[in-house]
Parts: C-alpha cells; sequence; structure tokens
C-alpha cells in the first residue's frame, strides 16, 4: 500500500475537487482519494507504487497544479 501527499493550487470549492477526484481515480492502482479544496491538500492511497508523474499530469489535466509533498 502507498500513501503519497500533494499540495494542490487553485482549487476553490466541491466541484474542484471531484474535477481531480475523477482524473487520479483513473490512475492504475489509485484506491483512495483524500482531496480539500480548503486546504490544497490531496493524498493518494494505491494498491501499487505510483509514479509521482502520474499523480501530477492528473491534477493538471483537471485544470490545477500540485506539488509533492
Ligand atoms: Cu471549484
Amino acid at each position: 500500500m502507498a500513501v503519497i501527499e500533494f499540495q494542490v493550487t487553485g482549487m476553490t470549492c466541491g466541484h474542484c475537487e471531484m474535477s481531480i477526484r475523477n482524473e487520479v481515480g483513473q490512475i492504475p492502482g489509485v484506491e483512495n482519494i483524500d482531496v480539500s479544496a480548503q486546504t490544497g491538500k490531496l493524498v493518494v492511497t494505491a494498491s501499487q507504487p505510483v509514479e509521482d508523474g502520474a499523480v501530477l499530469a492528473a491534477v493538471d489535466e483537471a485544470g490545477y497544479s500540485a506539488v509533492r509533498v
């Protein structure tokens, strides 16, 4: 089980959280996503190792930017 944390900038509301969930949720192995527009915190739990770059690309695809914490 891999848990990786990111700080996302640009989210303002629940729709933003949902966009991130939709994109990050498509990454193979991702089992849980905790994301908060309020704190910008994104915690991804996966059943297999996930590349930081895959998550960063998914966040970018959703229209936001992130850095690994
Ligand atoms: Cu929003």
